[in-house]
């Protein structure tokens, strides 16, 4: 059994689907990969060629300072391990079985094999346990023809660098046909082309300034045509530049914009994982924040104890509740289960989703959750409402609270803050009539005719436009005197919707519901 799973489930993206899933795992951790799901880095500082000490202590048949780089670079954030042992004047076989040993002893990190040398490579995959990621084979026959058997034998996925015997073509066509020829003879070979990664090879922009943009067109390309995933050495790209951090990282949010699977980076530059987190995040990789918010806040997501399991727990209210707080898709199958126990559904929503919802509004207002958790749990609770809703005969429908009018008012076309009051209201059992934004006085006006809402809710973001707030209200009045009003925005302040003649002033969604209540309270 595995101990975790580093991946996520497959998940909505705008991007093509690819057409299998992709696994490379160690013993105890299976890495998942995809242009849709979050890139995964390879730790690439084992590696005597680039890291003078480390040669020096290996050569000194000394594995300790490995090890810690191998430890450090899974606490840095590493999701896999490079292993290169290239290095004149050592025994390359005996240090790779060794290095494999001792790293899989005490590290549960997945490995990449990374030599030339063909015995080499079969050494580090007789003493891997897991599904090793070979780097690399590339288009020469030689090569193809010493690796992609071990690959097959071994199980083992393989990096194809799209080079052969006539060196690294400039454009992105001649590298696409050495990536689909390699293709071509791995899968005569039985390799599964979700076990090949191409390196689209990336070059210095220090020498040319166009080099970068082939490397990203290439990256398009082959996952366009191919269907393969995509690898790139990252920091190639700054060779021989001053300041290599900043050029690096803004490599590697375009190419995380653009689907890279794996990149090979060092883990330690903070512009390197900042970058990493933040392009993941901007290219739709990082399902609700999770990882961002993980990485940044202290609290995990709501939605990622999702893919341990841990949704599998007693069926009672404050399950309901529970999943709320954590955005779980399983809140239906709970609902399900306590309605056929005979729990009332009035009970459900009052101890369960409505009860949810209060702890999310007091950790967002405490700091503790942000913007995409409360969403998420908003749209859990909806669900769940819907379902309720779905599940009650016509005579049982659940009665409203009371109505609230919403729109953002003219000249403002800034809805996300109107949009989050009006579900949360919605899921505390109120019927909202959401007008959407841009909305004119009169058509606030209409819809106070129309739907006699208790309470209409105005809401402004820019200064130019806050000032429609008191007009609204006060056109609305002289048909309708008692109407009672809210307002809030990012503008607006307690004292600008006490002047402007409002009954509540509404910091963010949570205190909205406060508002409401509380003004209904004192209507009584
Ligand atoms: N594609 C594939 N494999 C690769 C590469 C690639 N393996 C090797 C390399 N490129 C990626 N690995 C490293 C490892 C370490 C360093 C850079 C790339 C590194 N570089 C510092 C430098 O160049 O300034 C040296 C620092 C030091 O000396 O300590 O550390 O493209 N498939």
């Amino acid at each position: 059994e595995y101990k975790r799973v580093l991946s996520e489930k497959a998940q909505p993206f705008s991007g093509k689907k690819e057409e299998q899933r992709r696994f490379l795992a160690s013993k105890s951790v299976i890495v998942e990969t995809g242009s849709h799901l979050l890139p995964k880095m390879i730790g690439e500082r084992i590696n005597p060629t680039a890291r003078k000490k480390l040669a020096g202590s290996l050569l000194k048949n000394e594995l300790s300072y490995l090890q810690d780089e191998a430890y450090m670079q899974t606490e840095q954030g590493a999701h896999l391990l490079d292993i290169n042992l290239g290095l004149p004047g050592i025994n390359q076989k005996e240090m790779m079985r060794e290095a494999i040993s001792l790293i899989q002893q005490s590290i549960d990190t997945p490995l990449v094999i990374d030599s030339t040398d063909p015995d080499v490579i079969e050494e580090a995959l007789r003493y891997y346990q897991g599904k090793a990621l070979i780097n690399s084979v590339n288009g020469e026959a030689a090569s193809m023809e010493a690796i992609l058997p071990l690959a097959k034998r071994y199980g083992a996925a393989i990096i194809a660098l799209t080079l052969d015997e006539n060196g690294i073509p400039e454009t992105k066509e001649g590298r696409l046909e050495i990536a689909q020829r390699i293709m071509d003879r791995a899968t005569k070979e039985g390799i599964s082309k979700a076990d090949i990664y191409v390196d689209c090879l990336v070059m210095t922009v220090g020498t040319n300034d166009l080099s970068a943009r082939e490397t990203i067109e290439t990256v398009k390309l082959v996952k366009e045509t191919l269907g393969l995933g995509v690898v790139l050495g990252v920091s190639n790209v700054s060779h021989g530049l001053p300041v290599r951090g900043k050029v690096n990282a803004a490599f590697l949010a375009v190419a995380i914009y653009h689907g890279l699977d794996l990149a090979i980076v060092n883990p330690d530059n903070p512009d390197i994982t900042n970058a990493w987190e933040a392009a993941s995040l901007i290219a739709g990789r990082d399902t609700h924040a999770g990882n961002y918010l993980k990485r940044n806040s202290g609290e995990s997501s709501a939605g990622s104890s999702d893919a341990m399991g841990s949704d599998q727990e007693t069926t009672d209210v404050e399950a309901v509740s529970r999943q709320v707080v954590r955005g779980s898709g399983q809140i239906v199958k709970t609902i399900a289960a306590l309605l056929e126990e005979g729990v009332p559904p009035l009970t459900i929503i009052n101890q369960g989703l409505i009860a949810g919802l209060d702890e999310v509004g007091k950790k967002f207002e405490a700091g503790e959750f942000y913007l995409p958790q409360l969403m998420l749990s908003a749209e859990v609770s909806q669900k769940a409402f819907d379902f309720l809703e779905s599940q009650l005969g016509e005579d049982q429908k659940i009665a409203s609270k009371g109505t609230l009018v919403i729109g953002t008012v003219k000249g403002d076309v800034h809805d996300i803050g109107k949009n989050m009051v009006s579900v949360m209201v919605k899921n505390h059992g109120y019927r909202v009539i959401d007008l959407g934004k841009n909305v004119s006085a009169e058509e606030f006006l209409m819809a106070v005719k129309e739907y006699q809402p208790d309470f209409v809710g105005l809401s402004a973001l820019m200064t130019t436009t806050m000032t429609e707030i008191p007009e609204v209200i006060a056109h609305i009045r002289k048909t309708y005197p008692e109407q009672m009003f809210l307002c809030g925005g990012a503008v607006v302040t307690q004292a600008y919707s006490d002047q402007s003649g409002a009954n509540g002033y509404c910091r963010d969604a949570a205190h909205t519901i406060r508002v409401i209540e509380k003004l209904k309270e004192e209507g009584r």
